[in-house]
């Protein structure tokens, strides 16, 4: 017998229409568990199937939670802001407002389809005003609170979006959302101090439960560098003495000194540059100037350069050394100027070779070879070197620093020299810069500031929020440096809350990331009308247990909402100061693309997309909600494929064929011990998979236990079945809550998550021998029949120190009794 969904799922959707199971609990007495989505962008095109990956594992913890007797908070919203629904307008001149409330409606029919708990009382979208009121208080509290300033110095531009864009979003030299190469345009700008957090933003990563690699990528995003400000002595080009000061990581190499490099747009290149190099200098200038962040960035080995014809003087060994400029240094970091070291630094060792620099050597290495015939240890310049050493050795031709380590004892003892001697300080530096906040572009929140020639920029009086965003008749950029919101003089034009007289509102929109900075904190209580979220819902809910969402928000999205917390923290409103105790980054769904051949993201332009409408007429929610999470590990990048969906609907109808029939299920007391054992092994197996985030072998274990069931002729009582229906209901809520009626007479809410007993399992273990490459190297203790995957990681823990850096080409599995690896 086939099991036919459609009546089934149509059943359950109209019950739990009426009557949401897993409604937040108000004033619960019970533990809470806030379990968050990344919402998304709703886009003129539906959700895909990436949306469906994300939100199933999401849910499926929300489940288990709500089963485990939670209050579980499991929301949804929009994220509406943004490019996108901006250009729509453009092109079919359409208000952004109704084609974002036309998307928002097709999202929410298409998300219903995928049986989530959200609770939609709860729903938030960013462009409602009633919402982005506080998204503007916000930043008014940051704004008072001296975080928010204006600033005239120049900014990444996308010539295309026609707006200034943050450093975050420029990827690779271009911008972010539309790939243009990003160029620099000086216009006057709102820019948050996220900078001032930089070591909050650093230290607090140490406490999440975050994966390595987003924890990495914020690392060096923020870039924390500890080094020394070292002054150089030097001549402007009237003969005056001049202070250089660079900023350098490596004191300890100050020996080693041979030039210096300026950045060419520096400020004090003018000073410098005697008239008889003015002419070089100008030229090459100007070269640079035209030469945009990635070709900068792409002068790997080939370094450009010019000569300024000015000289420092080294502080130690006060030898002259001359000034170059080169497009390796940037301006705008340390202090714009470099001491080049090309012994011990690839990019001055790739300078000095090109302009023939001399190349000195004061850490002991053997990364170099002898340029003549000479034994080690030739006197200085005699080494000629394929590339420069940059690791930690013994000190040498450096004076009081020969012998020690480099780091960090000739690291130190440097900076104490030279701070005593008043030639340097201290320094930390971070890569981090701070976030430029404002756009030039219509349907973003209109930053609530007021302009008045008396008092200058006041911010709107709080009462009068939210400052709407007007309508305007062309939604176009005007390219100027102005949004167009700078046309519509009865809105620009208004009086000044201080003092009444004449004054310009702020025309200038907040970045489609000020929504998304704060929302978590709304859902508690979304309709909240005379605060963004009120103190009692802070301290039960938040922060949120777990966030799934793409690793595409790695470092924007998810630091600037780390930063917005941070901040509502230290300015009293917050009583923590991290939002996402627990994240999790799904994998992306790939799909064999026929234009190309190959195996890609899904995507409209590749011709590859899946559409989730089509997939629940012919499959069913239950399927496509269980493939979703067997397709592979959540946290990889799937490829979508057919044969396996129809291999789950194949599971699913095997298991409804189990459970429709009653010659299957007897009374509690008539199961067998076997049956019973089985029951349990499965239950354990179940919630370890999900409980590590594998969905896909907690799957793999409800096949074998129908599989097992079907060739042992196990019949299960009814309390088992109600254990295996409430397990599977986290990713089969239809067939699992059909048969729980049918079988056991109850719903979801009187069936509580199933513990297993481990003293059933017990007697059942048996032990395996764990070979390497056919030698016994331990032996281990696992559950009878238990499945190659668990014996597998149980045996690589057990085997650790044979295996480390060993690549695995085998493994040979003999269920009950041995396990060998293979390896190189
Ligand atoms: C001498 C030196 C010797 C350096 C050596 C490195 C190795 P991080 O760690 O990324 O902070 N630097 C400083 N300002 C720069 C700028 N505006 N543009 C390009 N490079 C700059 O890097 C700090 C190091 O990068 C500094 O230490 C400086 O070179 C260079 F064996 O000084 B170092
Ligand atoms: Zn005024």
């Amino acid at each position: 017998m086939s099991y036919n969904f459609s009546d089934i799922e149509k059943k359950w959707r109209q019950i739990w229409e009426k009557n949401p199971p897993a409604q937040v609990e108000k004033d619960s007495n019970k533990p809470k568990y806030y379990c968050l989505d990344m919402f998304p962008y709703p886009s003129g095109s539906g959700i895909h199937m990436g949306h469906w990956r994300a939100y199933v594992l999401a849910d499926i913890y929300a489940r288990i939670k709500w089963l485990e007797g939670y209050n579980v908070l499991h929301p949804m919203g929009w994220d509406a802001f943004g490019l996108p629904a901006e250009n729509y307008a453009i092109k079919m001149s359409v208000h952004p407002q109704i084609s974002t409330a036309e998307n928002v409606s097709n999202f929410k029919r298409q998300l219903k389809q995928l049986t989530a708990i959200y609770d939609w009382d709860r729903e938030i979208n960013t462009t409602d005003p009633s919402y982005y009121k506080w998204t503007q208080w916000i930043f008014i509290q940051m704004f008072k609170a001296g975080l928010a300033y204006q600033s005239k110095t120049p900014i990444n531009w996308c010539p295309s979006c026609l707006t200034g864009l943050a450093n975050e979003e420029v990827v690779n030299g271009a911008c972010e959302r539309c790939g243009t190469l990003a160029t620099k345009k000086k216009i006057t700008q709102w820019v948050l101090r996220i900078t001032d957090y930089a070591e909050k933003l650093l230290s607090g990563l140490d406490k999440l439960n975050w994966p390595e690699k987003i924890k990495h990528m914020q690392q060096n995003w923020i870039g924390k560098s500890e080094g020394a400000l070292i002054t150089f002595k030097s001549k402007d080009k009237g003969g005056k003495s001049i202070n250089l000061k660079v900023y350098t990581t490596r004191p300890d190499t100050i020996f080693a000194v041979t030039f210096m490099v300026m950045a060419p747009d520096h400020d004090l290149v003018e000073k410098i540059t005697p008239e008889s190099h003015k002419q070089e200098v100008q030229k090459y200038q100007e070269k640079v100037s035209h030469m945009s962040a990635i070709e900068r960035m792409a002068e790997q080995k080939d370094k450009t350069g010019v000569f300024s014809g000015a000289y420092a003087k080294n502080p130690v060994t006060q030898e002259d050394i001359p000034i170059y400029l080169a497009s390796y240094v940037l301006k705008d970091y340390g202090s714009g100027i470099v001491m080049a070291v090309p012994g011990h630094d690839a990019r001055d060792f790739d300078f000095a070779k090109k302009f023939g620099l001399p190349i000195l050597e004061v850490i002991k290495s053997d990364h170099a070879k002898p340029l003549r015939d000479e034994p080690n240890g030739s006197p200085q310049g005699d080494r000629d070197l394929i590339e420069p050493y940059t690791g930690v050795g013994i000190m040498i031709n450096s004076g009081f620093l020969n012998g020690l380590k480099s780091y960090p004892d000739a690291f130190k003892k440097a900076i104490e020299y030279l701070e005593k001697e008043g030639i340097a300080t201290k320094k930390i530096n971070y890569k981090l810069r701070d976030w430029i906040f404002s756009r030039q572009r219509y349907w973003g929140e209109p930053i609530p500031l007021v302009h008045c020639e008396t008092c200058g920029i006041v911010p709107v009086d709080e009462n009068d929020l939210p400052v709407k965003l007007p309508d305007v008749e062309k939604y176009q950029p005007t390219g100027t440096g102005e949004s167009p919101l700078a046309a519509i003089d009865e809105w620009v034009n208004t009086t000044c809350p201080t003092c009444g007289g004449p004054a310009k509102r702020e025309t200038n929109t907040m970045p489609q990331w000020a929504g998304s900075c704060w929302y978590f904190l709304r859902y508690p209580n979304p309709n909240l009308q005379d605060k963004p979220f009120d103190k009692k819902d802070m301290e039960y809910w938040l922060p949120v247990d777990l966030y799934v969402g793409g690793i595409e928000h790695a470092i924007l999205h998810l630091l600037y909402a780390r930063f917005y917390v941070k901040v509502l923290h230290d300015l009293g409103y917050l009583p923590f100061d991290e939002p996402f105790t627990q994240l999790f980054n799904q994998g992306m769904v790939l799909k064999h693309s026929e234009k190309s051949g190959l195996v890609e993201k899904m995507s409209k332009s590749k011709g590859n997309v899946v559409n989730p409408d089509d997939m629940i007429e012919k499959y069913g929610t239950d399927v496509l909600r269980m493939y979703t999470m067997f397709m592979g590990p959540p946290e990889l990048d799937c490829e979508w494929q057919d044969a396996g969906l129809d291999g789950i609907k194949r599971f699913v109808n095997k298991f409804y064929n189990f459970v429709n029939n009653p010659e299957n299920i007897v009374e509690n007391n008539k199961e067998t011990k076997e049956a019973k054992k089985r029951i349990h092994m499965f239950l354990r197996d179940y919630q370890d998979r999900l409980e590590h985030f594998k969905p896909n072998t907690a799957i793999s274990a409800a096949m074998e236990l129908i599989n097992d069931a079907n060739s042992q002729n196990l019949k299960f009582g009814k309390s088992s079945i109600e254990s295996i229906l409430t397990s599977l209901s986290v990713l089969a809520p239809f067939i699992a809550n059909e048969f729980l009626e049918k079988i056991c007479g109850k719903t979801l809410s009187q069936s509580p998550w199933p513990k297993f007993d481990p003293e059933l399992l017990k007697e059942t273990n048996v032990i395996i021998v764990v070979q390497i490459n056919g030698k016994v190297r331990a032996n281990i203790t696992v559950a009878k029949d238990a499945g190659q995957e668990l014996v597998e990681n149980e045996a690589k823990k057990a085997t650790q120190k044979w295996l480390e850096n060993k690549e695995i080409i085998k493994v040979i599995f003999v269920k009950n009794r041995l396990i060998n690896f293979v390896i190189k």
